[in-house]
């Protein structure tokens, strides 16, 4: 997709920085960055939401979750826990078309995001 803006991070026309990379994924950090180290974890096939996704896909995909997350964890060893959460829609809170899951590393619960 030419107007994608994580299809562009794919290419690598955006920079980013990378965490993971394999054939059918990419994870980065999130340029918001709502606590230290939080991960964006994207398929590099463009589907705009987890309504596109097929099972194969799906299970390419989000069977890394767990690797991101240690991943995550190892690289933040301070943290206290993770959460993890994929926006589907406007109304959720989608703002990139791109499907993609949030690892968001929690320090204490008075962290400041919504
Ligand atoms: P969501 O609102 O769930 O669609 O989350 C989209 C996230 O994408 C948001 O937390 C900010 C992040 N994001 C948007 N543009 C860029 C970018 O150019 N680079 C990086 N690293 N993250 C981006």
């Amino acid at each position: 997709m030419d107007d994608c803006i994580f299809c562009k991070i794919i290419k690598g026309d955006i920079p980013s920085v990378k965490v993971y990379e394999d054939d059918d994924v990419l994870a980065f950090l999130d340029i918001s960055q709502a606590t230290p180290g939080h991960t964006l974890l994207v398929p590099k096939q463009h589907v705009a939401d987890i309504f596109a996704y097929d099972a194969d896909l799906a299970n390419r995909v989000f069977s890394k979750v767990p690797l991101i997350a240690r991943g995550v964890k190892a690289a933040f060893p301070e943290m206290k826990g993770l959460n993890i959460c994929n926006n589907n829609g406007e109304v959720a809170y989608q703002s990139v078309f791109h499907s993609h899951i949030h690892f968001i590393p929690r320090y204490s619960q008075q962290d400041d995001f919504s």
